[in-house]
């Protein structure tokens, strides 16, 4: 592209002379002392050069076949580490292919910075028509925790001190970057330059909670007969695994782990009631949340799930204080980072603190071993073709050998199966479709916790769901990534068979290409392909996968009659959900 070529002259980063520095040099300076080492992203005018001179500066710049994808690897990244995760893309389109990404961190308050490059804001203010023209800083506020733009080189510091702080203070988000490709260019003294820089002192200040908000959550456990306590991802993301662990021991009250929550403490510790999960919800009198908002994915906090008409009393953890009362009302809000609070609870409870009633305790393990004998039954089938069932048992058994593996889970039956029957054993090692129930994290999820762990990734995916990102095996090709994703192939979304009723042309809208062969867009890439018929087959392409360490797809042949519409969300369906009314 002609325009492409000249634009890009404008801005390449042409080493400043010895006493001055540019834009360039000071943004990844800025990043490189605030301790991020690695860009996810995706190059192209005016940001090229920003790419190379980072791989220059010993930074790792991971580059993606998609924006979405590359911000998604961020925003785990960011997850993982409580450091923002860094997106960089062009301008426009490529910031909006990132936007998905960033609003999707934001949802789910991941720590990330999206950086994009943009074009000058008097061209773009008189709306002149740019090459890649947009008002990005206004088309990211709604969807970001904070969006910034830089003019001056002098403010590039502070600009991504501004953007680190924001990311991971209080609750944590997304925050939009606007670098103008002019600003990048810009040069001034060296020496001037060095002193902008910032490192961010405390990014993420303890919040200590007030001692009465403790005592009064205290005494809401003290007297419950049916207390329960509820983990959700903020829990896992507060990395205070240590202090959860001994509050839920020492209390020995019974948990349950919302789904990127599993593993903070084994899946199988016997305080857990995930296997009566309907039960505790619906029966508890007393809940406790730590780090989980009573949104969608809890019924909103109401309802037949939890057992109306019965009053429930709410304790809630949490260092958003807005989060309070969102959806009922909240009798014990404890605001503060969940390490400080759930210390401060911990070291309230003195030795008198009552366990929770035999017949509760009772009551719940008779349930869990029902469930679990029932669960059991069920998986113990061979049917043929497989079923999600018969899979994702192969799976289990494979990586129950395997606790350090991460899990990236999504699509629909795929992510609430999985979700249920492949218990972790590890802290933030599962990564899903979170807040919003996203379909396309999967890839970009995958190779930011590979890239960030340096440790093997299993990735467990519907076909429709690996769909929205299935173009970055190449990227997990080139950097040769220890991810092995497993295609669970029922030939559409949510299942196979439906039938268009017209009897016209075209498929049924759920429906794709009949025994695709997920496994040989692997093998284009250089990675290795297995195709599953039986849970046999897929144990063994697992646990080779694992062994080698080698970029793996397996096409996990699934009955293509086996899928519910929308997995366990089927409710959700307007018509279901007005037949309900
Ligand atoms: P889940 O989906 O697992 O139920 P949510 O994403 O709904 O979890 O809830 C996470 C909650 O955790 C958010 O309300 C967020 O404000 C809170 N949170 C995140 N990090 C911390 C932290 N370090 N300390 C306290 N609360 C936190
Ligand atoms: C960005 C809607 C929810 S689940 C799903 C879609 C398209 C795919 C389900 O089929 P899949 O899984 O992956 O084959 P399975 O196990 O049931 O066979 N676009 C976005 N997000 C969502 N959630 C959708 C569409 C959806």
């Amino acid at each position: 592209m002609a325009e492409a070529g000249i634009n890009e002259a404008q801005t390449a980063a042409a080493p400043p002379a010895q006493d001055t520095t540019d834009g360039f040099h000071l943004v990844i300076e800025a990043l490189k002392l605030n301790d991020i080492d690695t860009i996810f992203g995706l190059v192209g005018i005016p940001i090229t050069d920003l790419a190379r001179l980072a791989q220059a500066e010993g930074m790792r710049f991971i580059g993606f076949r998609h924006e979405q994808n590359a911000g998604n690897a961020a925003a785990v990244a960011g997850y993982m580490t409580k450091k923002p995760g860094v997106c960089l893309t062009v301008s426009a389109p490529g910031f909006l292919n990132g936007l998905t990404a960033l609003a999707n961190a934001t949802t789910n308050c991941f720590p990330m910075i999206l950086i994009s490059g943009s074009s000058e804001r008097e061209i773009v203010d008189l709306q002149q028509g740019d090459y890649e023209e947009m008002d990005q800083l206004n088309a990211a506020k709604p969807y970001a925790k904070a969006a910034y733009r830089v003019l001056h080189a002098e403010d590039i510091g502070i600009g991504i001190a501004r953007a680190i702080r924001a990311a991971v203070s209080g609750r944590p988000g997304g925050v939009y970057l606007d670098l103008p490709a002019r600003l990048l260019a810009q040069t001034i003294e060296a020496a001037k330059g060095r002193q902008s820089l910032v490192k961010v002192v405390d990014a993420a200040p303890r919040q200590i909670p007030a001692p009465d908000t403790v005592e009064r959550a205290l005494d809401v456990l003290r007297t419950a007969k049916r207390p329960l306590i509820l983990l959700g991802k903020g829990a896992a993301y507060a990395q205070a695994d240590a202090p959860i662990r001994a509050l839920i021991e020492k209390t020995g009250i019974p948990y349950l782990p919302m789904s990127m929550a599993k593993g903070l403490l084994p899946d199988t510790h016997e305080q857990s009631a995930s296997a009566a999960r309907s039960f505790v919800l619906a029966e508890s009198d007393a809940v406790l949340l730590i780090g989980a908002r009573l949104n969608w994915l809890l019924s909103h906090g109401k309802g037949k799930t939890w057992g109306a008409p019965a009053r429930k009393r709410f304790i809630q953890v949490d260092i958003a204080p807005t989060e309070i009362d969102s959806n009922v009302a909240i009798e014990a809000p404890v605001i503060g980072d969940i390490g400080s609070c759930v210390e401060a609870l911990l070291e309230g409870l003195g030795s008198d603190f009552p366990k929770p009633p035999a017949e509760w305790l009772d009551a719940i393990a008779q349930r869990k071993a029902q469930n679990l004998s029932k669960m059991a039954a069920t998986l113990a089938k061979n049917p043929a073709p497989m079923n999600f069932h018969s899979a994702l048992r192969a799976i289990r058994d494979v990586l129950k050998t395997r606790p350090e593996v991460n899990v990236v889970n999504e699509g629909a039956n795929t992510l609430d199966y999985a979700r249920s029957i492949i218990d972790m054993a590890q802290p933030r090692k599962r990564f899903d479709s979170g807040t919003w129930g996203i379909m396309g994290i999967g890839m970009g999820f995958a190779i930011g916790a590979a890239v960030t762990s340096g440790t093997q990734v299993v990735a467990i995916e519907g076909d429709s769901a690996f769909g929205f990102s299935g173009m970055e095996l190449e990227t997990i090709c080139r950097y040769d990534l220890p991810v092995c994703t497993i295609v669970f192939n029922n030939n559409g979304v949510y299942r196979g068979t439906d039938v268009n009723p017209t009897g016209g042309p075209d498929v049924a809208p759920t429906v794709f290409v009949k025994n695709a062969r997920y496994d040989r867009m692997m093998e284009a890439f250089g990675g290795t392909g297995r195709h599953a018929t039986t849970p046999e087959e897929l144990t063994a392409a697992l646990a080779e996968a694992i062994a080698s360490g080698k970029p793996t797809l397996i096409n996990a042949v699934i009955d293509e009659s086996a899928g519910t519409e929308s997995g366990r969300l089927t409710n959700l369906n307007p018509q279901s959900a007005a037949t309900k009314k």
